[in-house]
């Protein structure tokens, strides 16, 4: 179709993109590889310090990590929620996709079985975190649970809600290139099909600042931060989690690829319903057919970018669609 293959993600995260198209265009692997070294790409640069060790700190000061692959082809799903302790979570996925029968591991169990199959464990707390944690204590902000005060807005001690996107593409470009500025980005979602319609789509993120501890959010959730369905497309989601996965907006999206309806128009359908439930919820949703036909849709924040390359494109391009 000239659109294929495609590797698609939320936000401008670049780089990560560029990783996978890398991978899967120069044959240096499949489709899971090219998807696990582009997210791996942002564990590794911290993206927007939403990706990887080193943002959001749950209550106690920790940070945990959610990360899940899906294979289009079988359905084999392997994710971990609230990991510890290992910066790899997109690696740890797949490892539990890779070998076992499973499908999703947590928490502690989850680092048990990340350290029996080699990877090395790595406090995953950075001086950045440590300062956003300490903040938030001295602000008095209360646990965002075992009561049913509400939080006061303007201390920022949640319900959470990500930042609005509010520069333009070219300060954002260069905030990124600066690796410095605000956190107003999220979680990594990505799609990535082969030549031959091939799909997988996952997902890494540390997830919501000051979660309670043992928080997972929409991330390792299959049919909610992503979907893939060979035939048919891939779906990944991103934003306010909690809210989200009540929805499985990715598996609503590729479900309804299925029947017909177009990516640009589910993906708005999909956003828009979340929205009449939860009329304070942020989050985006990235849906692509199995031709290399993509879009998107937002709500809650002006604008949300992502990143696609395709060979059409050439080189990796920001889109931006208003929310
Ligand atoms: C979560 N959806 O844990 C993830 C984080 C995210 O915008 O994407 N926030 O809720």
């Amino acid at each position: 179709t000239g659109l294929l293959p495609v590797v698609i993600n939320t936000w401008p995260f670049t780089n990560a993109t560029a990783a996978a198209w890398n991978t899967l265009v120069n044959k240096k692997g499949s489709i899971y590889d090219a998807l696990v070294d582009g997210c791996s790409v942002c564990e590794i640069e911290r993206c927007d310090g939403s990706v990887g060790p080193g943002g959001s700190p749950d209550e106690n000061g920790e940070t945990t990590l959610d990360a899940m692959v899906m294979n289009g082809q079988t359905f084999d799903v392997g994710a971990v929620g609230c990991l510890r302790r290992i910066p790899t979570a997109i690696a740890v996925a797949r490892a539990v996709m890779d070998y076992t029968e499973q499908t999703l591991l947590v928490g502690e169990l989850a680092t048990q079985f990340a350290v029996e199959m080699g990877f090395k464990e790595m406090n995953l707390s950075s001086d950045s975190s440590i300062t956003m944690w300490k903040d938030w204590k001295a602000r008095n902000c209360q646990p965002n649970y075992r009561t049913n005060v509400t939080p006061d807005p303007t201390k920022n001690c949640g319900p959470y809600k990500p930042k609005p996107v509010l520069e333009s593409l070219q300060q954002s470009e260069n905030r990124r290139n600066k690796n410095i500025g605000p956190r107003n980005h999220d979680t990594i979602g990505m799609i990535v099909i082969d030549e031959f319609g091939n799909i997988t789509a996952g997902t890494t993120t540390n997830g919501l600042n000051h979660k309670i501890p043992g928080r997972v959010g929409d991330s390792p959730i299959m049919g909610a931060g992503a979907y893939a369905m060979n035939g048919v497309g891939g779906a990944v989601a991103t934003g306010d989690g909690d809210v989200m996965m009540r929805f499985l907006p990715s598996f609503l999206a590729v479900s309804q690829m299925a029947a017909g309806v177009p990516p640009g128009i589910i993906t708005k359908l999909t956003i828009q319903n979340i929205a009449k439930y939860y009329p304070k919820f942020s989050g985006a949703l990235i849906a692509v057919d199995n031709k290399g036909t993509y879009g998107a849709a937002c709500y809650g924040f002006p604008v949300f970018h992502y990143s696609v390359i395709n060979p059409v494109l050439k080189t990796v391009t920001i889109k931006s669609v208003e929310c």
